[in-house]
């Protein structure tokens, strides 16, 4: 099981993942595709130094014809790009209590890139998947010891997500090379998937006839109500949306100011489980809540824009929050508790934006 520390203040070991792993600022909300650099980042041990001349990705285990493949290789391949939105499973986990100690994530672990590269699939049919081949295994490049095993972050997918048609090796983001601390030379991109399953710096793909236990699948990322339960594996993103907060911010408090009068509060919402068919927004701390309106999704695997038309009259404090619900009716907790689980995985519980008005 995994072994979960918690605490209510936060240690330095979560302010040097926090310093290692920055969020993207949320008036980073305002662009379609996240601008490079805004684009959170999630690592768990070392960036690899890896010299993409010289770089080859394996494809083998339970494989009619196992494969080697240079960059060269890969980009001479069918080429496609698309916007997918990635949001860290670990999101609004620093909300819980008691809270695991762990990536101390608020609400920025999220972007939407533009991932340039090509189709897994055509590859694996390629190398021949044998009748027994049941996951596939994807192994990066980087090394390190959690849980108290020392192991490379890999993680595996069942056959039929790892032959979507949508799931890509990628080598590019944002029209440009994939940047260093993204992946590069290549990493995996799952669209409706949280981020741990997009594994960067891809050394090997692996068919295996056994589902794989290793630390990142069968110990982290489950949702598990007590360190002895077995829990429920971690998939796709549930539900958020998340605002632009509106007007001024105080510098240490980050406190909203903004004056009486019309503000445009205006955000994205995403889910993994379907489109976003609903954002909802109060300004009275989720007792009432109003219509937002929708956008044109960016992209099927991108976030979509919401904006709400507050007029403000009374000058006094404020919280706003946002929530969205999905094609599958699934919608977000109001309060943390709902949200509450061991790892801290998934918590989608509504954003709230403390505001004064003058
Ligand atoms: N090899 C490798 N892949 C990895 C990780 C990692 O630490 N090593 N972190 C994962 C997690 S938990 C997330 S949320 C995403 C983050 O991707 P980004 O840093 O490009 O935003 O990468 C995933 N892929
Ligand atoms: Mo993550």
């Amino acid at each position: 099981m995994a072994k979960i520390t918690t605490s209510q203040e936060f240690t330095r070991e979560e302010v040097g993942l926090a310093l290692r792993n920055p969020g993207m600022p949320l008036e980073g909300l305002r662009y379609p595709i996240t601008p490079i650099g805004m684009h959170y980042l999630l690592i768990h041990f070392d960036i690899p130094f890896l010299d993409p001349t010289t770089y080859e990705l394996t494809i083998g285990g339970r494989v009619r014809d196992p494969l080697r493949l240079t960059l060269d290789e890969l980009k001479a391949r069918p080429m496609v790009t698309m916007p997918v939105m990635m949001e860290c499973a670990g999101i609004g986990r620093a909300y819980l209590s008691p809270r695991p100690i762990s990536a101390p994530w608020h609400n920025e672990a999220i972007g939407c890139a533009e991932w340039t590269g090509t189709p897994l699939r055509p590859i694996l049919e390629e190398a021949g998947l044998l009748e027994d081949a049941v996951e596939i295994l994807f192994t990066g490049h980087d090394r390190g010891i959690d849980q108290d095993v020392e192991q490379n972050y890999e993680r595996s997918l069942p056959l039929d997500e790892a032959l979507r048609d949508e799931v890509i090796l990628a080598y590019g983001m944002n029209g440009g090379p994939l940047p260093l601390q993204h992946g590069s030379p290549l990493r995996l991109v799952v669209p409706e998937w949280y981020g741990m399953t997009s594994v960067k710096w891809l050394k090997s793909i692996r068919a295996i006839s056994e589902p794989f236990e290793g630390v990142q699948q069968a110990v982290l990322y489950h949702y598990r109500q007590s360190e002895e339960d077995p829990g429920t594996p971690v998939t796709r993103k549930n539900p958020h949306a998340l605002m632009v907060p509106p007007g001024i911010p105080n510098y240490l408090s980050r406190t909203r100011h903004v004056r009486v009068g019309p503000t445009l509060v205006e955000g994205r919402a995403w889910s993994g489980w379907g489109s976003v068919e609903r954002v909802e927004f109060s300004s009275d701390g989720g007792r009432t809540w109003g219509e937002a309106e929708l956008g044109e999704p960016v992209g099927h695997y991108a976030w979509v824009r919401w904006s709400y038309e507050w007029d403000v009259r009374e000058p006094g404090e404020y919280e706003l929050c946002v929530r969205a619900t999905d094609a599958a009716g699934k919608t977000q907790a109001v309060d943390e508790t709902e949200a509450w689980n061991v790892g801290g995985y998934g918590v989608n519980v509504v954003q709230r934006v403390p505001l004064s008005v003058s």
